[in-house]
């Protein structure tokens, strides 16, 4: 019986790609039932490969939410898309995902490398609640044609129209194998420390503008569990030191508005009282030192 249970088992590494903005972080959260990944209607907002571990009876599902495929412009970018060459080369199965609209933004490596794959690619088209029947036809016969071995799903990962179908078919595809990992608890391979990094930096993509999302890192500091409270000073580093008073804004109050956002958020993800200082500091060019980059958390 034992024996038999553990052949039933599935386990296998689900890993989401596609361009910027299309909803791949939505659509992690939407499997986890809970916001891990950091979410704004920004182009790249996730910069890291990003688990989720999902444990059912018979299942487990390693989700990897990756940053959006681009065109690196300094090292930072680079690195980012090298999370998604390998999310491609390690998943059991790739969601590949779009979003209608970046039909003409297509990067030829890595459909180039998808096609090459022999485990199976779903591509999945989302954001179906805010377009119309025929153009969502346009974008499957497009993507038939681009990815002919791939099998098309159509779902809206912010309404959760068909999202339990194609999980449903997730764990069908799944390769028969026991859990990746034992401890049942954790449903991440990041810390609370990156998690809190992250809600502040969602924060920061949401209150500004043009180049400032882009331009910072958020490290934490200190992150120290008293009794009743959890004290956490963050450093926020920004690229160029013009940077610095656009982000602590006139009287601080740009700042101030990033940091009650945040305290808030961060409050809810610990479930505890938080005390959150925030302090900013300049890193010139800091996306294209290879050392800073490493200690800030981005491999290569
Ligand atoms: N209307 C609609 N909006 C969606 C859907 N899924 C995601 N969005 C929105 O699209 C925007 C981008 O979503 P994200 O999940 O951050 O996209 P992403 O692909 O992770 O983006 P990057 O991390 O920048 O690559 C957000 O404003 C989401 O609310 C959907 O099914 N329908
Ligand atoms: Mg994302």
């Amino acid at each position: 019986m034992e024996n038999q249970e553990k052949i039933n088992f599935k386990a296998g590494f689900v890993n989401i790609i596609g361009n910027p903005n299309v909803g791949k972080s939505t659509l992690m959260n939407s499997f986890m039932g809970t916001k891990l990944s950091i979410i704004t209607p920004k182009v790249q907002t996730t910069r890291h490969r990003i688990l989720g571990i999902l444990n059912g009876e018979n299942y487990q599902i390693v989700f990897s939410d990756t940053p959006g495929i681009l065109n690196p412009k300094y090292e930072m970018q680079k690195r980012m898309l090298n999370y998604v060459f390998s999310a491609i080369e390690d998943a059991d199965l790739l969601l590949y995902l779009t979003d209608i609209e970046d039909i003409k933004k297509v990067n030829e490596e890595v459909i180039n490398r998808v096609n090459k794959l022999t485990i199976p690619v779903l591509l999945v088209i989302n954001k179906i609640d805010i377009h119309k029947q025929a153009e969502i036809e346009v974008a499957a016969e497009f993507w038939k044609k681009l990815l002919p071995k791939a099998e098309i799903h159509k779902i809206s990962a912010l309404r959760g129209d068909n999202v339990f179908e194609l999980m449903d078919r997730i764990i069908e595809l799944l390769p028969n194998h026991p859990p990746y990992y034992d401890d049942t608890e954790s449903i991440s391979d990041k810390t609370e420390r990156f998690f809190v990094s992250e809600i502040i930096r969602e924060k920061i993509f949401l209150n500004y503008r043009q180049e400032i999302p882009y331009s910072v890192d958020v490290q934490i500091e200190e992150f120290k569990e008293k009794e009743d409270i959890t004290v956490i000073r963050a450093m926020i580093y920004v690229n160029h030191r013009t940077q610095k008073s656009i982000l602590i804004g006139k009287n601080g109050e740009a700042i101030k508005k990033v940091g009650i956002q945040a305290r808030k958020e961060i409050e809810m993800f610990l479930g505890k009282k938080v005390f959150l200082e925030l302090r900013v500091k300049v890193k010139e060019n800091w996306r294209n030192d290879p050392n800073t980059l490493r200690r800030f958390g981005y491999t290569d």
